[in-house]
This record gives C-alpha cells, structure tokens and sequence, in this order.
C-alpha cells in the first residue's frame, strides 16, 4: 500500500504550558516518562501490572500470577489467584474515607432538576438494591439485564450486580423491543431492571412498554424491576413487576460484597460484528477493573477534586468506563448526563461544564461537528476555565472538528485527546497522554501502556516493520482488559479476533502510521458501519429489511455523513407484485427492528444487486455509486452480472 499521504505535515500541537506547570503536575508530564513507562510495561508486563494492581485495587486475596494464557486458545487470564469485589473497589474503600464526597452528579434532562449523590449514599443505595436482588434470588454468576435511562438507578443496579458477583448485561435505551428481546435471550436473563419512563431532549420515552414487548418473547423473565422515573401509569403485571422504591424500602442499606476471582466475568456487553447476530463481549473483574481505573488516571490524567463529565451512554462501553468503574474505582466524581448536546439550547454541554466545573470533558466526534455547526456564539458565553483535558472517542475525528475543538472549548490551554478504543480493548488503546503527548489533530497518536501493537499487511498478514506503514491494526500480546470470551461462542470469538491473523489480535480497523511514529486509525475495513459512534452490522440492517413481506434482497452500506461520520443508507430489491412498497415503510422497519438510531437515511429500490458468482453482495460497488464515483469502481470482473452496474447507477441518480 502507498504511503506517500502519510508525509503530509500536520500541524503539531505541544503539550499546553499551563498543564505542565500546574501542582501536582500531571501523572505523566513529559513524552520521555511515556516512552520509558510504555517500554516498561512491554517489556516486563508482569512487574508493570502487577505493581499497578496492587496500588489501584484492592484486593481480598493477592494474586500470584500476573498473566498466563494467550490469544492462540483464548485462555487469556490476568491475576488469577486474586479475588476481589468491584463494588467494594468502587464504593466501600471510599466510602469509609469520605463518605460525604460526591460520587455521582446527576444532570438531568430539565436543566435544575438533578441530584448529587455521595459516595456513603451510594454505598447504601447499591447494597440496598442488591438486597432487593438476593432476596428475588439473583446469585454470584447470574445474569441481569438493565434497560435504563440515564439516571443515577442505572449507576446503583449495575454495582448492585458487581456487589452480589452477579453479571450485569446492560442494554443501550435506544434499542427496539426486538433488539432488546434478542440480548435477554442470548444473555439468559430471569431478571431486567427498568424504568417506567424515560426523558431525552425534551421527549419521553415509554421504557416500559418496550421492556414489555420485548418480553413477549422472553418466557424465561422472572422478575421485572421498574424504577419510576416520570410517574406516569404505565403497564404493570404483579407479580412478574415490581416497584423498585416499594421493594427498596424493605432492606437493609448494607450487604456484605461477594468476593469473586479476578477473572470471574463483571459484564457482557452487546456489540455489532461483521456478521450475524450481536455478540455479547465477556468482561472480567481484575483486569477490566484494573485498565479502567488506570484509563481514568493516566488518559484523564485524573487528580483528586477533579470533575470527570463523559457525555456517553451508559449503554455503551465509555459509559461503563468513564462513567461508572473508572471515575468511582479512584475514589472520583463523574458525571451522569441524562440529555442531550443541543437540549434546551446548543449551550447545554456548556452549561453543565461550567455549572458542574468539570475538569476532564469527552464525547464522540459527532457531537463536536454538530456543536461546531451550530457556531462558537453558543459557546462563548460560558466559563470553560475549570477544563483541562477534553477528549474524543468512537470514530475518526476530522481535524477540522479537531481544531474547532481545541480553540473553541478548549482555548488552546486544555489537552486534546483523541482516545481509540473498542467494547473488546474494555479501556484506551491508542490516545495521547495530557501532559506528554504533541498532537496531530486527527491522530490518536500512540499505544496506552501493555498495548502492544503492529500493523499487518490486509493480504499477507505479514508485519510492517518500517516506521512509515499502512496497513490492518493488530495487537501483539494479551492487555488487562481484553475481551476473554463472546457468551456462550467461544469459536465465535476466536475467528473473529483471534483467527484472522495468527498470533495477533485483529481490531477490524485499517490504520496509517506516519514518520513520527503517530497511528491514524482510518475506520473499520469490515461490514461494521459507525453512525455517530454506535456499532452497526450491515447484516443487522439487511435483515431488518427483509422481515418485510415486500424485500426479496437487500444490502445495507455506511456513507459518508458530515456530521454523524457515516450514515446508513441501503439497497432494497422487492417480491413481486409489491411495486406499491413506500420507502417510508422500509425505514420504519429498520427503526422498529433495531432502533431509531440506525434508521437508514435513504432507501433505493431498485431492479438487482451487483453479486459475485458465489452470490456475495458486493457493497462497495454500491457504496462508490452513491458517492459519485462511478469512474472509479475498481475490478467488476468478478460480478456475475455486470449489466446491472450501468443500471444501478441510473437508478440512483434518478431517484
Ligand atoms: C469505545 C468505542 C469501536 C470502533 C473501532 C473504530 C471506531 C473508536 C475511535 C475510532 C477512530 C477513534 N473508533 N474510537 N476510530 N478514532 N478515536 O467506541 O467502542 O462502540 O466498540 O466502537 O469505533 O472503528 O473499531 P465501539
């Protein structure tokens, strides 16, 4: 692959001066720290984990090996004589400080309307409610499914879980009752914990009544936990439905933590592959808890009295990360953001920034192209001075985006972190560090500590070993959290992490690295499309569309999108007799199947797909129609029917 677009210049950001003389300085406060704390921990793993474990966590029983296992089998095991609870990693050790400090700032989606919750109330809140679970019968290894708005309860039964070693699966709100239906079921749940309502951007959304249709296809619920969140009337059937206040008030505010193994599984989270259903990524209670409360130190360069505000959604893996474990693993305050960036106003991030003084500020990169749309008037207006680090994660940020980022919200004084990651890395993988790094807006910049990665050669799977490379993003040797397992599918895990390049852990993302020695990730190189961040399987979509009764085939393709990165528009070609099918419909199917967010933006109906000779839809014929460049469609000589090309493209263009 040519590398000659890697020698471009981009402009070099130092690290900010006003960072590195602050007291306490940064954790890390030069780029030489970096490279000899990164050297370290590749090149004795063992010494550098293991010494971090130890001061980060706590630990009931201390761990003698620090790592063992590796990607061949997937027997990846980090600590593994060492027990430990993360609940009481997260709370009781802090609680038994500084019970009055605030764990939790709960914003709201009406401005005025939230609550700060201290580390001893969360204390009692969590064992309150994991005795509201042990007395329904949930036990250490059982699996629970949370279906929640942003609300400090989502932050209590999630820890709940952790407390009793139960395994939380906690299911991003803006999911379908089909999508929501098929994770209960994969993830074995007897028990879901939800809300009556819930509040975004002004709206309401009937939580419980998606639960409830969900349910229709989960015989297998036993209880249904509802947290009463607007107080509307909404659906209820005792005794399968519970109140989560009346059952609250019967416990007791303490339950003893259960100590697990550090590799006993903390979390399943769903996410998008390239193919089939979504795939519940393992996550244990050692090494995950470990690289998250080092996330937040390192990455955020956390200090005690910070204000960690994350905008993401629980749902997802940086609200799992830097909201929950992460900030409350070191004893923090973080944010828990119920709204949205533009509600009531464009001012809104803004406003919570400076009501809040929150210190280290992150969101997704379409979120800043939509503030940026909206024009600095909206921020300008508002103190900013308490930020010192604001980041980025879950797609490419343009550096444009970046630059607007950095003056505007950031006024040249913050660090700017573009951090890339994955629900399997579990924590940072590629990112700057605040005090070290000079960055290249639009670079992630350099491997996190143990991340050991290599850039391979897509056809060969051969390493590139010059500086100057472009090529597919692996990972050489096991780190904390890593993803140990999908549910129930090892061999699934294995062929799609471990078994496309052996001896490597394969990310799904294609990557450039410059002269510098700085990785630019480029986005996935597999079906996974990224709408505004969220993971989206072209398959999840083809197959919403042809529930349909009208679709006989369809094909689904991420396009490029200025302000959500990419946006999913797909190719549908119908039964016959069904000529009256409305486009509207075809959308609606996508939105009610797998949610409102992957909704696509355009469906063309249209005569044929252009197919391989085995039968395979080849998307990226599809994806250079609709952006126009039909004079560069690459080798056609693989379709088995050419013709349909010239027609396509017509179509298109008429539509
Ligand atoms: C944390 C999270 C993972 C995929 C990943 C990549 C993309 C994430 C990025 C980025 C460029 C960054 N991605 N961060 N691409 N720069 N800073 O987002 O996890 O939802 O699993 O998405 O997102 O393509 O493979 P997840």
């Amino acid at each position: 692959m040519s590398t000659d677009h890697l020698k471009i210049q981009f402009k070099l950001h130092p690290v900010p001066e006003c960072l590195l003389s602050r007291n306490p300085p940064p954790h890390v406060n030069s780029i030489e720290q970096y490279k000899k704390l990164y050297e370290e921990s590749i090149k004795n793993p063992t010494e550098f984990w293991g010494k971090l474990a130890n001061e980060l966590l706590t630990w009931h029983t201390p761990f003698q090996t620090v790592l063992s296992g590796g990607f061949e089998h997937g027997d990846v095991a980090w600590f593994r004589e060492g027990q430990l609870n993360a609940s009481y990693n997260c709370l009781d050790r802090h609680a038994i400080k500084n019970p009055d400090k605030v764990a939790i700032i709960y914003e709201a989606d009406e401005p005025g309307q939230g609550r700060k919750i201290t580390y001893g109330e969360l204390l009692r809140d969590v064992c309150r409610f994991a005795n509201v679970l042990k007395a329904h019968g949930v036990k250490k290894g059982d699996t629970v499914s949370i279906y929640m708005p942003m609300v400090p309860e989502a932050a209590i039964a999630i820890l709940a879980c952790a407390r009793l070693g139960a395994v939380h699966s906690v299911v991003f709100a803006g999911f379908s009752p089909g999508s929501l239906r098929d994770r209960i079921l994969d993830a074995s749940s007897k028990i879901v914990i939800t809300a009556d309502e819930g509040c975004r951007g002004g709206r309401t959304i009937h939580t419980k009544k998606i639960v409830d249709e969900a349910l229709l296809g989960c015989p297998g619920v036993e209880h249904v936990f509802v947290f009463r969140r607007t107080g509307s009337s909404v659906p209820f059937s005792s005794p399968r439905d519970v109140w989560w206040h009346d059952e609250l008030e019967k416990h007791r505010p303490y339950c003893p933590p259960e100590i697990v193994n550090a590799e006993d599984p903390l979390f399943i989270i769903y996410t998008s592959g390239s193919t089939g259903k979504p795939k519940g990524v393992i996550h244990t209670t050692g090494g995950y808890l470990l690289s998250a409360a080092a996330t937040l130190k390192y990455v955020f360069d956390y200090h005690e009295g910070d204000i960690m505000g994350c905008m993401g959604d629980i749902g997802w893996m940086t609200g799992h990360n830097c909201i929950i474990y992460g900030p409350l693993a070191n004893g923090g305050t973080a944010v828990l953001f119920e709204s949205t960036p533009i509600y009531p106003t464009p001012s809104r991030y803004w406003e919570v920034v400076s009501k809040h003084k929150i210190t280290q500020f992150y969101t997704a990169p379409t979120a800043i192209r939509l503030l940026r749309k909206f024009g600095r008037e909206y921020v300008d207006p508002h103190d900013l001075s308490s930020l010192r680090v604001i980041g980025t994660a879950g797609e490419p940020i343009n550096p444009d985006a970046w630059e607007w980022y950095n003056e505007v919200v950031g006024r040249n004084v913050c660090s700017v972190i573009d951090t890339y990651w994955q629900t399997e890395t579990g924590s940072v993988t590629v990112t700057s560090f605040p005090g070290a790094t000079a960055t290249k807006p639009g670079s992630a910049t350099f491997p996190f500590f143990g991340i050991d990665l290599a850039i391979l050669n897509p056809d060969t799977g051969e390493e590139i070993e010059t500086t100057e490379a472009e090529g597919v993003l692996a990972i050489r040797r096991p780190w904390p959290s890593m993803a140990r397992t999908i549910y129930n599918n090892h061999n699934r895990y294995l062929d799609t992490y471990m078994r496309p390049y052996k001896g490597y852990y394969f990310t799904g993302d294609g990557v450039g690295r410059d002269h510098d020695g700085y990785y630019w990730i480029r986005g996935r190189v597999d079906d996974v499309i990224n709408v505004s961040g969220h993971r989206l399987s072209t398959s999840e979509i083809e197959s919403a569309l042809i529930m349909h009764p009208a679709t006989a085939e369809a094909a689904a393709i991420g396009v490029y999108n200025e302000i959500k990165g990419q946006c999913v528009q797909a190719f549908v070609t119908l039964k016959p007799n069904s000529d009256d099918t409305d486009v509207k419909d075809l959308i609606l199917q996508v939105r009610k199947f797998i949610g409102p967010f992957a909704a696509p933006e355009k469906v063309y109906i249209v005569n044929d797909l252009p197919k391989t000779r085995s039968g395979k839809i080849m998307r990226r014929i599809l994806r250079k129609i609709v952006e126009g460049q039909t004079d560069s469609l690459g080798d056609l000589s693989t379709l088995a029917n050419p013709n349909t090309v010239g027609t396509l493209i017509e179509e298109v263009k008429n539509s």
